[in-house]
This record gives structure tokens, sequence and C-alpha cells, in this order.
């Protein structure tokens, strides 16, 4: 049985460049600052970490947007300044604590992505679960035209969304894919009309919400480490991941409701 949650909202409140908004058992987090189209600067890193760090216990999903013409406009260039080495490790490693947040913290994340989707901006969105895309989406690593480097974990994740090789022809050509181009090569999930983004990946969060939280926490957790695993390992943690959930009442629950036909059946398109 799911709860609305409880948030400490004096914490949530605080945040000047995030707008945090609970809608029952979904947290949404609004990247808030349309006039630099969401660049992330040193602030927002930590609001984020902040905001993913701090999602209460009775939330089961989350979904990410961006207010204004685009999702984000990645790294605030205006914070580029004369860093030693060790700075820069620094300041990479906050934006990967940031984003481990997000990707291994308390809930699936849903992220609805509109206009530009780029640097850090395409970092951030490959670390959330499920990707909404807008057909007014485009994504580019313009690192390289900036001199600089990915920092925000897109050397780790984008490759295992896209393949290295179309992540090297991004960063080395600056090429450019858009809303549909992007669906195609595997960086979103779903592809929906101008405005529909939000709602529908709320729709979505709310469908991830009412699954089995120990499947949420095994499929955020557990499955990202069995595809990485060597093969003999992968199938033990599985085995014994299928063990422990199978034996959760959640899912004693759920088999019940099914043989008495109170549960919903598996429809060919959703
Ligand atoms: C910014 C930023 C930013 C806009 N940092 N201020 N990211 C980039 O290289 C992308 C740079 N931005 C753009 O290419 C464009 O701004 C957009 C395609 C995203 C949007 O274009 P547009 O025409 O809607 O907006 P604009 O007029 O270019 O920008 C509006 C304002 O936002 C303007 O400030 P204003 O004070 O003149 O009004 C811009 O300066 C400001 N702005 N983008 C700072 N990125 C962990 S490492 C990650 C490394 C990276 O992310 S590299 C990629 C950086």
């Amino acid at each position: 049985m799911q709860t609305s949650p409880r948030p400490n909202t004096a914490l949530f409140d605080a945040l000047r460049l995030l707008q945090v908004r609970f809608d029952g058992t979904v947290v949404h987090v609004h990247l808030n600052r349309p006039d630099k189209r969401n660049a992330i600067s040193d602030e927002m890193v930590a609001e984020l970490h902040t905001a993913f760090a701090n999602i209460p216990p009775e939330a089961r999903a989350a979904v990410v947007s961006g207010e204004g013409t685009h999702f984000c406009a990645g790294l605030d260039l205006s914070e580029l300044e004369e860093r030693t080495v060790a700075e820069g490790i620094l300041h990479s490693r906050a934006w990967h604590a940031a984003f481990d947040q997000v990707q291994f913290g308390r809930v699936p994340v849903v992220v609805a992505l509109h206009g530009a989707v780029v640097g850090g901006g395409l970092e951030l969105a490959a670390a959330a679960h499920v990707r909404v895309a807008e057909r007014s989406a485009f994504y580019a690593l313009p690192e390289g035209q900036r001199g600089i480097f990915v920092g925000g974990g897109g050397a780790v994740r984008l490759p295992r969304l896209i393949g290295l090789a179309r992540m090297t022809d991004m960063m080395l050509t600056g090429r450019a894919y858009n809303a549909e181009d992007g669906q195609i090569i595997g960086l979103s999930h779903y592809l929906v009309e101008a405005g529909q983004g939000l709602a529908a990946g709320m729709d979505l969060a709310r469908r991830i919400a009412g699954n089995a939280p120990l499947t949420n926490f095994a499929v955020m957790h557990v499955l990202p480490r069995i595809a990485e695993a060597d093969p003999a390992s992968g199938f033990l943690t599985e085995s014994l991941m299928a063990a422990i959930a199978q034996d959760d009442e959640e899912a004693r629950l759920r088999l019940k409701a099914f043989f008495e036909k109170q549960a919903p059946k598996v429809r060919g398109k959703s």
C-alpha cells in the first residue's frame, strides 16, 4: 500500500535553481534556470545532489525536466576559470557524486527532454533510467569545440547507451542528433510530440511507482552490476536476486491477485 510522501519541504524549498514538487509518490525535479538555458553551475550540481540524496522514503519514482526552451545547455561555461588539475578533478568528481545519486539513489528517475540536451545536460540525462524526448530535442557533445572533455560521467555512461564509436564521432566532429535519430540510436526510450514530455514522463513515473519496490531496487542497483559482470557471476547474482524478490511479501500478494483475476493482464502495446 502506497502513501503520499511527507517530504522535508523546507530543504527542497531552499533550493534556488531547482523546483521540487510532489505528486503522490512521484517527485518532480524541475531545472529552473531558463535565462541561462538551465546551464549547470556548481550551485546546480550541489542542488541536484541535495535533491536526489534527500528523496523521501515514501517516494517511488522521480521525474526530471527543464524550464524554458531547452532542457539543459550543459556545464555553465561562465564558471570555467583557471583551475588547478586537482581542482578540476574535484569539480568533475562533484558532478559524479551528484549524478550517482540520480542513477543509484532511492528511486528510478525518468527524464523529460526537449530542445538542447547537450554536454553536461546529456550526461545528466544519461544518468536517468528512462528518457522521454519531445520532437524538439537535440543531442550534442560540444566539449570538443570548447576545448574541454566530458566530466559528468558521460565517458562511462554514454558509450554504454549509444556505443563508443558514436560518442567518439559526436565529440570529434561536433555531430548533433535530432530527436528522431536520437530515438533510433538509443538516446531516448520514448519520442513524444511537442509539449507532451513532462506529462508522458509523469505517466511513466506513476507506472514505475506502482511496481514492487524491491523489483525497482533490483532493476536500479543489481541489474547494471549483473550486466557488467562476467557471465558466471552474473547468473549467480541473478539467481540470488530472483530468490530474494520472490520471497518478498509483495510478490506473494501480487501473484495471489493475479490468480484471483484481480491483477491486470499484460497488454500487447503500451
Ligand atoms: C550559457 C550556456 C552555458 C547558454 N553556460 N551560459 N555547453 C555548450 O557549449 C552549449 C552552449 N549553449 C548553446 O549552444 C546555446 O546557448 C543553446 C543551443 C543551448 C541555446 O541557444 P539559445 O539561442 O536558445 O540561447 P542563447 O542566446 O545562446 O543563450 C541564452 C543565455 O544563456 C545567454 O546568456 P545572456 O546573459 O547573454 O542572456 C548564454 O550566454 C547563456 N548560456 N548556454 C553558460 N552552457 C562536467 S563537464 C560538461 C561539459 C559541458 O557541458 S560542455 C558543453 C557546454
